[in-house]
Parts: C-alpha cells; sequence; structure tokens
C-alpha cells in the first residue's frame, strides 16, 4: 500500500558515533537523497532521515471532498474530511495547524497527532483551489495499526529540566527559554518516542537548535539545526507572476557562488535579510533595518488583500527581494560576473576585485511610486536597489514581489559593471538613465533592454520559449510595462533595428534590443535545447546555457557606449571565444531576422547573412 511506505521514508534522527551505519529498513538507493549526516562536535554526528513525502496534484478542476456538497466551505473541515478519506484514518489523529488563501488557492497545514500529541515529524498539506476542490496533497503521516499499537505512554518519566540538562550538554550550549512542547517523534523501526522538545543557542558559535529529548530514557532521538538550513517563503526565481503561487525553498544558495551561504561574509552571521551578496530593509538607505527570521526561517505569508505596507507583506517583500537579488548573484557569478569581474560583494574572499559593496535593497521605498531603480557606482560602493509601490490597483502592489521587476533591476548591475570594467551608471524601469559606460541613447537603451532579457531569460521553465511580459503583476494587466510582448512572432511583436529610427527614448530602444535577443534566445535553445540546471550549472549544454554565457562574455568585451552593431559583434566574438564559432549561423540568422544583419547601418535594416549561413 502506498501510504505504508511512507513509513519508511520518515524523517529519522539519531546520536551515532561515527558512521556506524545501522540496517536500514529503506532501500540503500534511497540513503544518498534522505540521508544528512551532520557532525555536531568532534566525534558525534547527527544522523538525520529527510522524509520523502507522498504528493499527489489534481489539475486545474481539482477533485471533490467528503464534505463538497455542503454548501458553506469550511478549510479546516473540508481538510479534516479529506485526508480521513484519503488515508483511511480518524478524524482525531489530524491535528489542523495553520491555514491561508491566496488569491488563487486556499492552504491547510496538518500535523498528525496520537492520542491528543502531535508527531513532530508526520504532516500534511491541503490545497483548494477557489472552487473548494482538492488541487494537492503532499503527506509523510505515518500512522499504521502498528505503530498506534506501539504508543509509549504520554506521560513522561524524565523532567523537562533534565531533558534540557541533557540537550546543553550534547549539542554545547543554552536553554534559550522559548517554551518546551511534548511531542511524538516517528522513529525508524516504525516505532514513536515521546520526546521533550527544547531550544538549544550558543552565542559564540551561533548554533541554534531544536532538540528531541526521548522522555523516556533521555536520548536525543531527532534535531532540527535552525541555522545550517535557510528556509524562504518566496515566488521561486522561475515564476513569472505572484499567481504561480509561493513556495517554501530550502538552502536555494549556490555554494560555488556564495560559498558562506547568504547570511554570512565570512566573519559576521546573521539569521536577518543581510549577507554577503546583498542586504534587503525597509526605511532610509542609512537605516538598514532587515527582515529577521527564526533561526532562517522567513517564512512570512503575504496576504494580497491586505495593504502592502502591512508588517506581514513588508516582511515577504523583504524576503523576496533578498532571494531574488541573491538568486541573481549566484547566476551571474558562475557565468562570469564574479568578484575579478567586479560584482557586488562585502567579502571577496580575497578572489580579487574591490569588496564591500553588496547591493543594498531598500523596499517599498518612499522616493518613487510606479517604478523601481538601480544606482551602479563603480566597483567598491553597494550598488543601490530601490522598489516602489505601484498605485494602479487597490490595495497597491509591491515591485519586489514581482520576480521579473527585481531582475530587472539587478541585471543593470551587471550590465554596468561589466561594460567597461567596473564602472557604473543609473537605471531604472521608465526614467532616463545617466552614467559612464551606457552613457548614449542607444547603449543606455541596450542597458534596458539586458535587463528585460534577464528577467526573461530566469523565468524559462523549458524548451518552449513562449512570448514574454514584463511588470504584468504590479500593473494587473496582461500586457505589463512594455510596448509589446518580445516574441518570435513579427505579428506579436514588429520592432526591428530600423524602428531605432523613431525612437529615442531608452526603454523603446531596450525593447528592440530585449526583443532581438528573444529571437537569439529561441535560436540557440532551438539548436542545442534546454538545460534544467543552468542557473546553477554553467557547464550544461543547453542553448539556455549557450545563450547566458555569451550574453555575460559580450559585456566585458563590447566598447564603451556600445552600438546594436557592436553589441551584435560583441555577440559573435563571444561565441567565436568560447565555443569556436558554434553558433555564428544561428546568430546572425537571428539577428539578421530583425534587421541586424551583415549590412545593417544607420538604423537602416538588412537581413543579410554572412555567405555559407
Ligand atoms: C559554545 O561553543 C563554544 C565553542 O565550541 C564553547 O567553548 C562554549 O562552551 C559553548 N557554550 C556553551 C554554553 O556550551
Ligand atoms: C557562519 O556561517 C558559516 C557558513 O554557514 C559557518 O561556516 C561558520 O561556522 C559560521 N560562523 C559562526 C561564528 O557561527
Ligand atoms: C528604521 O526602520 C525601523 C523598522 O522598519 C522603523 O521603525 C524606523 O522608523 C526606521 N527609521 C528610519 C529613520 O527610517
Ligand atoms: C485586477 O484586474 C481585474 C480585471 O481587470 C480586476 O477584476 C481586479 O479587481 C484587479 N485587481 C486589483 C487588485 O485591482
Ligand atoms: C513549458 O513552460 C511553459 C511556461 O514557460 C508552460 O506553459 C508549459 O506548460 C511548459 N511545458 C511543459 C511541457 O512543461
Ligand atoms: C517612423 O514613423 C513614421 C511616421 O509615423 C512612419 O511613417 C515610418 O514608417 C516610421 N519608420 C519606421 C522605420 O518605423
Ligand atoms: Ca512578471
Ligand atoms: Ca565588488
Ligand atoms: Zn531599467
Amino acid at each position: 500500500m502506498k501510504f505504508w511506505s511512507n513509513i519508511l521514508r520518515s524523517i529519522f534522527l539519531a546520536v551515532v558515533l561515527a558512521t556506524s551505519a545501522t540496517a536500514s529498513p529503506f532501500p540503500a538507493s534511497l540513503r544518498h537523497t534522505i540521508l544528512q549526516v551532520r557532525e555536531i562536535s568532534p566525534g558525534v554526528v547527527v544522523e538525520s532521515f529527510h522524509p520523502e513525502s507522498s504528493f499527489e496534484t489534481f489539475g486545474v478542476n481539482g477533485i471533490d471532498h467528503p464534505l463538497s456538497a455542503r454548501d458553506e466551505f469550511d478549510l479546516k473541515d473540508a481538510t479534516v474530511s479529506f485526508i480521513q478519506s484519503r488515508l483511511n484514518i480518524d478524524a482525531d489523529s489530524i491535528g489542523f495547524r495553520t491555514g491561508f488563501s491566496s488569491d488563487v488557492a486556499q492552504h491547510a497545514f496538518i500535523r498528525q497527532q496520537i492520542n491528543g500529541i502531535p508527531v513532530a515529524n508526520a504532516v500534511a498539506n491541503v490545497a483548494f483551489n477557489m472552487a473548494n476542490k482538492v488541487v494537492s496533497f503532499g503527506s509523510s503521516f505515518v500512522t499504521t495499526p502498528s505503530t498506534v499499537a506501539n504508543v509509549p505512554s504520554t506521560s513522561p518519566s524524565i523532567s523537562v529540566e533534565d531533558a534540557i540538562t541533557n540537550a546543553e550538554s550534547a549539542l554545547s550550549g543554552k536553554f534559550n527559554e522559548h517554551p518546551p512542547t511534548v511531542e511524538f517523534v516517528a522513529k525508524k523501526d516504525g516505532s514513536l518516542a515521546l520526546t521533550h522538545v527544547v531550544q538549544i543557542q550558543n552565542d559564540t558559535t551561533g548554533a541554534w537548535f531544536e532538540a528531541f529529548v526521548d522522555a523516556h530514557s533521555g536520548a536525543l532521538v531527532q534535531l532540527t539545526d535552525f541555522v545550517a538550513k535557510a528556509s524562504y517563503l518566496v515566488l521561486p526565481i522561475t515564476k513569472e507572476t505572484l499567481l504561480e503561487g509561493f513556495e517554501v525553498l530550502t538552502d536555494p544558495q549556490n555554494p560555488a557562488a556564495s560559498p558562506d551561504g547568504w547570511h554570512s561574509d565570512g566573519t559576521t552571521n546573521t539569521t536577518s535579510t543581510a549577507g554577503n551578496n546583498a542586504v534587503a530593509f525597509k526605511g532610509a538607505q542609512t537605516n538598514t533595518t532587515t527582515e529577521s527570521s527564526v533561526g532562517l526561517n522567513f517564512i512570512f505569508t503575504q496576504d494580497p488583500n491586505a495593504a502592502p505596507t502591512t508588517q506581514a507583506n513588508i516582511d515577504a517583500a523583504r524576503t523576496n527581494a533578498f532571494y531574488i537579488v541573491n538568486t541573481v548573484h549566484d547566476i551571474s557569478y558562475v557565468y562570469g560576473f564574479t568578484e575579478a569581474g567586479f560584482n557586488f560583494q562585502n567579502n571577496n574572499f580575497g578572489k580579487g576585485g574591490a569588496g564591500n559593496d553588496r547591493v543594498t535593497i531598500s523596499v517599498q521605498d518612499s522616493a518613487g511610486i510606479d517604478n523601481a531603480d538601480f544606482a551602479t557606482p563603480p566597483d567598491g560602493q553597494s550598488g543601490r536597489m530601490r522598489m516602489f509601490l505601484w498605485d494602479l490597483t487597490n490595495p497597491e502592489r509591491d515591485g519586489a514581489l514581482e520576480n521579473d521587476i527585481v531582475t530587472h533591476e539587478n541585471t543593470h548591475g551587471i550590465s554596468n559593471r561589466m561594460t567597461g570594467g567596473g564602472t557604473g551608471r543609473h537605471g531604472d524601469l521608465n526614467m532616463l538613465n545617466i552614467g559612464s559606460c551606457l552613457q548614449t541613447n542607444e547603449a543606455g537603451g541596450m542597458g534596458e533592454g539586458w535587463s528585460d532579457a534577464m528577467a526573461e531569460w530566469t523565468e524559462h521553465k523549458n524548451a518552449t520559449v513562449v512570448d514574454f511580459v514584463l511588470g504584468q503583476y504590479v500593473t494587473n494587466d496582461s500586457a505589463g510595462i512594455r510596448s509589446h510582448p518580445y516574441s518570435t512572432s513579427a505579428t506579436t511583436n514588429p520592432l526591428r533595428y530600423s524602428s531605432l529610427q523613431n525612437l529615442t527614448e531608452v526603454h523603446d530602444i531596450g525593447e528592440v534590443w530585449a526583443n532581438m535577443l528573444h529571437n537569439v534566445y529561441a535560436g540557440l535553445v532551438g539548436v542545442h535545447g534546454f538545460s534544467d540546471t543552468a542557473h546553477t550549472d554553467p557547464t550544461t549544454t543547453g542553448g539556455n546555457t549557450v545563450f547566458l554565457h555569451l550574453f555575460l562574455d559580450a559585456f566585458t568585451l563590447q566598447p564603451c557606449n556600445p552600438t546594436f552593431l557592436t553589441a551584435r559583434d560583441a555577440w559573435i566574438q563571444a561565441d567565436a571565444n568560447r565555443f569556436g564559432g558554434e553558433n555564428f549561423c544561428t546568430l546572425w540568422t537571428e539577428f539578421a531576422s530583425r534587421g541586424l544583419g551583415v549590412n545593417a547601418a544607420a538604423h537602416q535594416d538588412d537581413s543579410t547573412v554572412p555567405a555559407g549561413c
């Protein structure tokens, strides 16, 4: 039975000495994916088993639950009845923990309970669509008749004080006075342990644990390490609009790009939206009041029906902006925007470039409305991102929650630092820009185009190159904030090189460039396919990987104040440098398809490709 197999996949933890492997009731092949081994102190190793929860999804229409016929929908009742019927268990073993609704779904979070006591590592979550049908169900419940028969006494035989002493000693820290609880922990032999759950911290090392001490034997049977893992409730960077739904991401950092994670500069560790690459805050530029987390759990649920300035929504905004800027840091880092390439970091770990210039992200900045901006001073001074509120809807919407806007701004920092070698300028979504190597109208326009193209790149999910729209969430308009979607269809987007004849505004010019890059992207993906891991692995071979290499490589090749012609030539050269010219004809064909062919000049179209293409 499917449900029974969950037992074998649940989280279990045991303190064991060294790596003395005990016989495990799950296949050896699973060991690598469900075990995590952590050395707490020399010789003391905690082996933790991560659950592989079951997960089912039920499409656009969803499925019924036993109370579907009722006129009134109650999230808790519907959830309990659904799980009860799905898992064939008693209602009183289903502990409703919390629920909330987004614009598109209603979410319930449940903990299994036995004899009224929650099982710490047995949880479930159910989502309903707005028609109150079940659309997904995840579960790591462990109830079975045999485990229920083996439930230990629910009266602890050792005191909480003794449990604290044991935990303090095992974990080299002090109890932090957070109220202890009594919970069950499901163990790998299918039995349960009754535990005292206490928090232990060490101010010197920054360690912060939740320890589960067996309330009958006194042994440490499970551990949650708040510090080692960071979780963020965010809109994953591949999602284009908020309506696609927030997710909890755990440890999304790429160690190849951020070796000490996102909350450490190698010296100071934080549990807030402040770290080596970025600091996200609301307030004056001098008042970097960041979002604090519980441990490193940045779980702040945005309420779409409340003003963005409510506390929960500010917290959600700081968390999302921090996540996006760090993710863009990590992506661009592995493609070449490194310390030596003039990136934004406080500590450069001795790898060159000037440090002390992490991005400062001011969310809901009071300086503006319906926009966002990014100031790029030279290497060694922080890039300054300012995200504004948008007042086109009621309640207002927050640009920090629209990933493509945050990425657009962040990319100004990349194009400005990489073109001309570490110099900078100011860029925004809709206003005029000034700066050093992207100063001219045409270069500044391409600056806007690169920013849109990078935002688009992050949001591609597969080899299907769909049209791309920027800013549809903040405007609550499916057309977004540009004149046309970026598209391979010349009907959907007719912009060509010659369109520049009639354009002077940088964002208008940027659209022409971003649409050309969209076509280049489509051409490369058409030839090379799509790499799912391109965000973290620049050695993959998909067209999306090739595109981002050329995108960043061309920055450092192109001259100060590039034109469409010289920027195109930089791409062709970047391909020659990295791929031996493998994509020569693909690139020329795509540029030429929008008028930037071999004989294009002075904003006159040409569709010629080199001989042999
Ligand atoms: C915290 O950790 C340090 C370094 O390991 C250790 O010296 C100290 O005793 C610990 N503090 C407590 C309260 O155990
Ligand atoms: C800070 O965090 C880093 C990376 O997570 C870790 O290696 C280091 O031990 C931590 N330092 C302190 C003082 O806790
Ligand atoms: C600094 O931030 C805190 C918390 O967001 C806020 O209460 C305070 O008013 C801010 N101060 C300034 C000068 O902006
Ligand atoms: C967004 O637009 C839709 C349709 O135009 C409208 O029904 C909805 O109220 C708008 N949302 C907000 C928050 O303004
Ligand atoms: C590919 O991604 C697009 C969105 O970019 C999505 O609409 C489509 O369903 C995806 N196709 C597959 C096969 O996953
Ligand atoms: C520029 O605008 C004029 C006047 O609207 C129009 O006739 C012409 O076709 C435009 N040129 C291009 C290349 O779009
Ligand atoms: Ca968007
Ligand atoms: Ca730097
Ligand atoms: Zn811009």
